[in-house]
């Protein structure tokens, strides 16, 4: 890396902020019971976390339960690390146990309604045993430490019950989300090499039942390695059962012991694999072990949820995404905390839905996303004011950037202008929150992430690996390792030692474009690679191009993403279709229908274009910075030097005119 100074800059000056932006400070009663009540406190406290992080992480982590005890905090030869060395925990110990033979024992872990309004309430005792058998069960049909397990499932309590049943026995995780389509499983499979599926008949969605057990079937056409299906009792949909292959989870859980004795493994053993989107069509399975991942989650959920014995916390994301894994099954459960779990659509029956349940069950603590946050705008105020919310204490956001005019509506009308809105930056790599308000002590202002958390060594480069200066936008980069980051893209050492640490020798990448003000507050700007997020989800440009082309009547396809008030981004998918084929409205819905197939619903284009060409580099790269300034300006006055045919631009202008 040289020391040139950095090009190109987006000046965004204070004063800017300035008029755009009020800061909210925590109130004091807040900040009085708040484990960090000011932001001396978080000043202190950071500064003794960034000089000595392994003081601060060893500290945390010795409030879990060790069966034996680490002998040295970390080992970090860039890109590998390795945290609490020599400890031995088990994860769903951790979660459940210490709780279930405690006080908390008849304390609710897990408070459940389904979206046709029937309830559950499990306690940490009966969790506990529901663990304990489900993890009888996997051991009984042969599932061993180390094997991987895809789980493909609704919201219900026993998505949770089958992560920590898996934890327990030192199995590995590869949760699917349940809007993936059998193409997406059936790659998962192949990747991991998964042995035995967690999944059920359907779950409820918009008041009709999803099936995902045709969506197994499919996949194991192709791939043989599964030795049992296990199949949750949900919505009695019609489906068939292999058998020998497939088992009915309440008949196994019928005879199955509840006795189970928790096994110490070693911190670094494998917890879960969850595939995120890339640059490349092949998503990544992202890694995360045992003792760091559960320390960073436990720690993130005690200081930026400040997660008390009296909280009922809600989490709205879906378990088949990084914020499930992390605040949904492990933080708060580590923490022994109860929390509200949620089958459904926040609009089902109407967008009152959520603040109903938030008067009914009392809920504290509420964490969502901008995405649903600007569905919920548009939807109108008459439903949460018919709602009593004074129960709220704490918000939090996360997945996207969330824009100052949503900020200031969940704070106003949600939060009752009294409650902290934690705006939490991290990523399925990180495991945990790396960039967050501190509810109690630090200054809130609508559109920052704030601060990085305790022992997270945040910065924001140039191309030349020089920190920018303050307001000048660079990429974000995390120098210090911390216990929870991902240990390796499954299967694929040299793409993670690629993808994180090679721009920046040692230094981890997180791919996001950001500024710090000079308060020293970061603010995310988004992707910088070609990752799109439409409604908090993550996909790659690539996996829907390729989608496209696996089409019949395709020959190419390019992907791009343009602002969307309520997604975020929406996609727009440019396409040029094989000789003797014409474009025409059905085509178009037929490609859109392809795609929600291969990949899922949410993958579907909103705009399909149909080109005879796409504009390209001399070496054949397709040039999407140009269809994304199409598709959001409705020209192109970038930079065209870099294409192989100027006259593209024309073509495509006059395209999207008609
Ligand atoms: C937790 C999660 C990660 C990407 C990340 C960002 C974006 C997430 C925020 C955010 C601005 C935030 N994991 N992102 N949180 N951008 N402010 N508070 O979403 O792996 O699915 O996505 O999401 O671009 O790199 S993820």
């Amino acid at each position: 890396m040289s020391s040139k100074k950095s090009k190109k800059t987006t000046k965004f000056t204070d004063e800017h902020a300035a008029v755009l932006q009020a800061t909210h400070k925590p109130s004091t009663a807040f900040s009085k019971n708040a484990r960090i009540g000011s932001m001396a406190a978080y000043e202190k406290l950071y500064r003794e976390s960034i000089a000595k992080p392994e003081v601060f992480w060893a500290r945390e982590a010795r409030e879990l339960v060790w069966r034996k005890p680490f002998s040295k905090t970390l080992k970090w030869k860039a890109p590998d690390a390795q945290w609490f060395i020599g400890g031995k925990l088990n994860v769903a110990e951790n979660c459940v146990d210490r709780h279930a033979a405690g006080t908390r024992k008849n304390k609710a872990a897990i408070i459940w309604e389904g979206e046709p309004g029937d309830k559950r309430v499990i306690t940490y005792a009966q969790l506990h045993r529901e663990v304990c058998k489900f993890s009888n069960v996997l051991l009984a049909r042969g599932v061993k430490a180390k094997a991987r397990v895809l789980i493909y499932m609704p919201m219900i309590p026993e998505a949770a019950i089958a992560m920590l049943a898996c934890a327990r026995i030192g199995a590995v995780h590869n949760v699917v989300f349940g809007g993936f389509a059998s193409e997406a499983i059936l790659d998962r499979l192949e990747d991991s090499g998964a042995t035995a599926i967690i999944t059920a008949d359907g779950g409820w969605r918009r008041g009709k039942v999803i099936a995902l057990k045709p969506a197994v079937d499919e996949a194991l056409k192709k791939y043989h390695k599964i030795k049992h299906v296990f199949v949750v009792k949900r919505t009695e949909n019609d489906i068939s059962m292999q058998p020998g292959r497939d088992l009915w989870w309440q008949d196994e859980m019928e005879t199955a012991s509840a006795k189970h004795e928790a096994e110490g493994f070693d911190s670094e053993h494998p917890l879960f694999i969850l595939y995120t989107s890339g640059s490349t069509g092949k998503p990544k399975g992202i890694l995360h072990t045992s003792g760091g991942y559960l320390t960073g989650t436990y720690s993130t959920c005690k200081y930026i949820f400040d997660m008390r014995d009296e909280d009922i916390y809600w989490c709205t994301a879906d378990v088949g995404w990084i914020t499930g894994h992390s605040y949904i099954v492990y933080g708060p459960l580590a923490n022994g905390v109860t929390q509200l779990m949620y089958e459904g659509a926040p609009n089902e029956p109407d967008f009152g839905r959520f603040w109903k349940m938030i008067e009914e069950h009392g809920v504290t603590i509420f964490y969502t996303a901008p995405t649903a946050i600007r569905a919920f705008i548009k939807a109108g105020d008459q439903f949460p004011e018919k709602h009593d919310l004074t129960s709220l204490r704490l918000l939090g956001s996360v997945g996207e950037p969330i824009n100052p005019e949503a900020w200031n509506w969940y704070y106003e009308k949600i939060g009752g202008s009294r409650c902290p809105i934690v705006d939490t930056w991290w990523q399925t790599e990180t495991g945990a929150i790396l960039i967050s308000p501190l509810p109690g002590a630090t200054p809130c202002i609508p559109g920052t992430a704030t601060r990085p958390f305790f022992g997270i060594d945040a910065a924001i480069l140039d191309e030349y690996g020089n920190e920018c200066p303050p307001n000048v936008d660079g990429r974000l980069v995390i120098r210090k390792p911390w216990p929870s980051m991902t240990r390796t893209i499954y299967g694929d050492k040299a793409r993670f030692h690629k993808t994180y640490f090679s721009d920046y020798p040692g230094i981890y990448l997180a791919g996001d474009g950001a500024r710090r003000d000079k308060k020293g507050n970061f603010w995310i700007i988004g992707r910088l690679d070609d990752v799109l997020n439409v409604s908090g989800h993550r996909l790659g440009t690539a996996e829907i191009e390729s989608a496209l082309v696996s089409h019949p009547s395709v020959a190419e396809a390019a992907v791009v993403a343009r602002p969307h008030d309520l997604k975020g981004q929406a996609i727009a998918a440019f396409v040029t279709l094989k000789l003797g084929y014409e474009s025409s409205e059905d085509l178009g819905k037929e490609l859109r229908d392809h795609v929600g197939h291969v990949i899922g619903a949410i993958a579907k284009p909103e705009e399909i274009h149909f080109t005879p060409v796409l504009p390209k580099t001399r070496s054949g790269k397709i040039i999407r910075r140009l269809l994304k300034e199409l598709v959001t300006t409705g020209t192109i006055s970038g930079n065209v030097t870099t294409l192989e045919d100027v006259g593209v631009i024309e073509l495509l202008q006059k395209l999207l005119k008609k």
